[in-house]
């Protein structure tokens, strides 16, 4: 996340040049804001995420006296377009998106479509007075990228071992996973795996495999180290890879086996 400090003047002149013609007199009023804008904060690119189809907006006052809402609104830039007829409600109530209550920091979220074209985009904040007048807060700006074109990771190759003799003392061995995305390997956010044990029960938690090397643009591999010790079961584990790319889409679980006698 990046925060961006914002003149809310030059962004309201800025934003309404944008509607054509309008006279926004009416609509903003010219009296010196009685509030400020501090902080407004959004990633540069916003990566549809099948996941987590959201955009979170965020907003921070040094203070809110006369304002009864606040609230924001998506438009595509070019050709100009609103997205959505909903309005993004923030609060400050610690509810939902907002974490803390009455600390002026107001934030919402607004469902994202992969049927937003890609490219860049914008979000308005507004503020509404007592008198229901409306003032301009600020602007965000960023880049879409709808994951039309994004394609799955899928896990290319498991190096590790298939039996491990544990006698006396711990082994300590390397497990590797080979990733291909066609998008590239930055496009390739996490790579983990899940550890069953022989008797089929797991605890559920992920262990993250680190970042080792790319062997192309595509295609990268990441490893963990693990340890067994003459105290762990003997039987089949198996280890459950995947992979997860900036859009939220998977490998699939790949399991790998390995033996402890
Ligand atoms: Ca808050
Ligand atoms: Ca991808």
């Amino acid at each position: 996340m990046k925060s961006k400090h914002i003149v809310a003047g030059i962004v309201a002149a800025l934003a309404f040049g944008a509607c054509g013609e309008r006279d926004y007199d009416e609509t903003i009023s010219p009296e010196p804001l009685t509030y400020a804008v501090a902080d407004i904060a959004v990633a540069d690119t916003i990566y549809y995420n099948e996941l987590e189809p959201t955009l979170p907006v965020s907003i921070e006052l040094t203070n809110a006296r006369g304002v009864s809402r606040v609230y924001a609104e998506l438009y595509q830039a070019d050709p100009f377009e609103r997205l959505s007829d909903a309005t993004i409600e923030l609060r400050d109530d610690g509810e939902g998106a907002d974490a803390v209550a009455d600390d002026l920091v107001f934030a919402g979220e607004t469902p994202l479509s992969p049927d937003y074209r890609n490219g860049a985009h914008q979000v308005f904040l507004f503020a509404d007075d007592a008198d229901q007048t409306r003032r301009l807060l600020g602007e965000i700006n960023f880049v879409y990228d709808n994951g039309a074109d994004n394609v799955a990771p899928a896990i290319a190759l498991i190096d590790a071992p298939d039996t491990i003799d544990v006698e006396d003392q711990r082994v300590v061995f390397q497990m590797y996973a080979t990733v291909v995305d066609s998008n590239g390997v930055e496009d390739i956010e996490s790579v983990f795996l899940v550890p069953y044990r022989p008797d089929g029960t797991t605890s559920g938690a992920r262990f993250a495999l680190d970042f080792y090397g790319d062997n192309d643009d595509f295609t990268a591999t990441y490893y963990q180290v693990f340890e067994v010790t003459p105290e762990n079961d003997k039987g089949t584990y198996r280890f459950d890879f995947e992979a997860i790319d900036r859009g939220g889409k998977s490998s699939g679980a790949i399991p790998h086996t390995i033996l402890v006698k």
